[in-house]
């Protein structure tokens, strides 16, 4: 989750987000890179007189500088369509899990499991104890093993919605009659936190996302206590 002082991408939980942050920081390189070219230019302007008696043309920095932008958009658009497949890709997932947006809250199936679905409500502000976050906490975590694919069906049943966890990379829309189709695997146990990401209404602010990730046997111990 994001804490204090924390002003870039959260630390990634996923491969996908490992990715999404190389690449966030490969573009914040090449546009450092023309900030500098581009001030450098902007200051040399204001210095100069810019009069020449022989100077008309300068065929070759308008050729410079008309190709050379279009092979730093190369460089951008080539890891980008990279990551948007590979967000995209779905490999053989071991367990779904469904989430369902209403006004205000999340409820979750277990579409593996008989009868394990339940809804998630954000833990009020009155019933706050030393170890909860505020705005961000569940009454219901979702409980998720670790390193294993995991498929994500979102939709919603009133309004739209999105499901988004910050650190796992993923954010799909929640829209009423349609599923929507995401995949993720978690590289390590924790909780992570997320937020509805689609203005849906007057508490909006207050259907948070709680994910508890875990060892595979501690799940499965999870599920046969749930489904009793
Ligand atoms: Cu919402």
């Amino acid at each position: 989750m994001t804490t204090w002082l924390n002003m870039s991408l959260q630390d990634g939980a996923s491969p996908i987000m490992e990715q999404l942050v190389f690449f966030h920081d490969h573009v914040l390189m090449i546009m450092l890179m023309i900030t500098t070219t581009v001030s450098y230019m902007m200051i040399t302007l204001i210095r100069n007189k810019q009069t020449s008696r022989f100077m008309l043309e300068g065929q070759m920095i308008e050729t410079t500088w008309t190709i050379a932008p279009a092979i730093i958009l190369v460089f951008i658009a080539m890891p980008s369509l990279r990551l948007l497949y590979l967000m995209d890709e779905v490999h053989n997932p071991s367990l779904t899990l469904k989430a369902v947006g209403h006004q205000w809250y999340w409820s979750y199936e277990y579409s593996d499991f008989t009868k394990l679905e339940f809804d998630s409500y954000m833990i009020p502000q009155e019933e706050q104890q030393e170890s909860t976050f505020r705005l961000l906490d569940t009454d219901n975590r979702i409980v998720l093993p670790m390193n294993s694919p995991i498929r994500m069906i979102v939709t919603a049943a009133d309004v739209l919605h999105s499901w988004t966890i910050p650190s796992l990379g993923v954010k799909t829309d929640a829209t009423p009659g349609r599923l929507n189709q995401t995949s993720f695997s978690i590289s390590r146990p924790g909780i992570l936190y997320g937020q509805c990401s689609e203005i849906c209404g007057a508490n909006h602010s207050f259907m948070p996302i709680t994910i508890e990730s875990v060892p595979a046997k501690y799940f499965i111990n999870w599920v046969s206590k749930m489904s009793e």
